[in-house]
């Protein structure tokens, strides 16, 4: 076990909880929050810290913003699910006011993200027949090496990354696998008449931060146009602000024929993802094709409408821009021998740490929770960066400076 469980008598009870009870399918940092503000989260032994995770970027309104909280609980006093056998009056007002922000005719609204991203694919297939002409059951969509799309054993069945895959056999066809990155590899594979759909994250969240070359997304989609394919857009990490503008897919002024949102559309409250695309594609979708129990709930839309709002209210895509930029230009100036690179966009931001021990990324997190700083390492040697786009200048300094103190625990 890599972790260190301090002797706090509240915290090491509540590890033991889960060490006991729950599946390990995680290894935390051993801290124990129960309570979380803006930027800030506190730990039962009543210890502060900043949260430079932001919930896997679904908490880029801050936690617990008081208007999102507000709009929940009213909500959720007043009508928190119909199913989807009967209308409610929010799920009209949601789906004019979300098509309406990001310009597309038709929302399909789910719950967690790799559900977009499986409804995004059965919706891609179904366009691919009925639409494009491919022949039943060959449709092929493209994907990136390196990619994270979710868990589902349909979602994993093109990932390439072990850990998501040893033993989940067998898995969806219909895949292809490209470098990211990499457009003859895309121009190659759209070749293939059966190719229905290319799906990318114009940046790798998982894998570390992978920002592609200026022009990839706009050269990607064009490619795409010319050969008839749905350009697929999972901005559930990317998206809301995360980067800098509303979607990252805008450094590039791309526009997505089918446009996947998460995380942060709940505010941070509950789960809510979102399928956005024109008639040509949604509506190839009929009653009972497809859907969810939760999927569109009253409950969801009233807090998604205000999630959305909080980010324009709060000019927060400027604020990850200018914070992002004070965040990278901060490590760099550390010129620690232990960061070899920093990287992101935004507010979405990774280090990666040179060191001969494999745990150092490790070690370097648990520094940082004892200076008051909660971050985690993905795959060994990366640590994200990725706090609440509500911080402000101040508080990104202050965070600079324990990044930069913690450091030392590698010398
Ligand atoms: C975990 C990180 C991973 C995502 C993109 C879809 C989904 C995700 C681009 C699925 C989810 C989460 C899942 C969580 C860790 C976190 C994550 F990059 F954000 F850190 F894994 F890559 N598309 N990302 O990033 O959304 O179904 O989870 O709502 O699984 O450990 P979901």
């Amino acid at each position: 076990m890599r972790s260190i469980i301090p002797d706090h008598g509240k915290t090491s009870q509540y590890l033991a909880l889960e060490e006991q009870y729950g599946a390990h399918n995680y290894h935390p940092l051993p801290v124990v929050l129960d309570r979380g503000e803006g930027v800030f989260v506190w730990d039962v032994d009543g210890k502060k810290y900043y949260d430079f995770l932001s919930g896997y970027s679904a908490l880029n309104q801050g936690h617990c913003h008081p208007a999102i909280v507000k709009a929940f609980v009213e909500q959720a006093q007043r009508l928190s699910l119909t199913s989807r056998a009967f209308y409610s009056d929010q799920l009209g007002e949601y789906s004019r006011y979300v098509t309406h922000y990001f310009g597309y005719d038709r929302v399909l609204p789910m719950n967690t993200g790799v559900e977009a991203v499986e409804t995004a694919i059965k919706l891609c297939r179904k366009w691919a027949y009925e639409v494009k002409g491919v022949k039943a059951g060959k449709a092929v969509i493209i994907a990136c090496e390196g990619n994270f799309h979710g868990r589902t054993t349909g979602v994993v069945s093109f990932s390439s990354d072990p850990a998501s895959t040893k033993n989940f056999g067998p898995f969806l066809p219909g895949f292809e696998v490209i470098p990211y990155n990499d457009l003859d590899a895309l121009e190659n594979a759209l070749e293939s008449a059966n190719v229905a759909g290319f799906l990318v994250e114009p940046i790798q969240g998982e894998a570390g931060v992978i920002v592609p070359d200026d022009g990839y997304l706009s050269k990607a989609k064009a490619l795409c146009k010319r050969a008839n394919v749905l350009f697929i857009a999972d901005e559930i990490q990317t998206g809301l602000s995360r980067t800098g503008r509303m979607l990252a897919c805008d450094h590039e002024d791309v526009r997505p024929d089918i446009l996947l949102l998460g995380k942060a559309l709940g505010g941070g409250m509950m789960p809510v993802s979102a399928v956005l695309a024109d008639d040509e594609i949604m509506l190839t979708l009929k009653p009972g094709e497809h859907g969810s129990t939760y999927g569109g709930n009253p409950l969801a839309c009233k807090t998604a409408m205000v999630a959305l709002q909080v980010l324009k209210d709060e000019g927060l895509s400027a604020n990850a821009t200018a914070m992002g930029e004070l965040l990278r230009s901060g490590l760099n100036d550390l010129g620690s021998r232990h960061i070899s690179i920093v990287r992101g966009k935004g507010l979405l931001n990774a280090i990666v740490i040179e060191h001969s021990d494999k745990d150092a990324a490790w070690r370097l997190c648990l520094e940082l929770k004892e200076n008051g700083l909660l971050a985690k390492p993905t795959h060994g040697d990366k640590i994200r960066f990725a706090p609440p786009l509500i911080i402000s200048k101040e508080q990104l300094l202050d965070c600079v400076q324990i990044i930069g103190k913690s450091l030392s625990c590698l010398d």
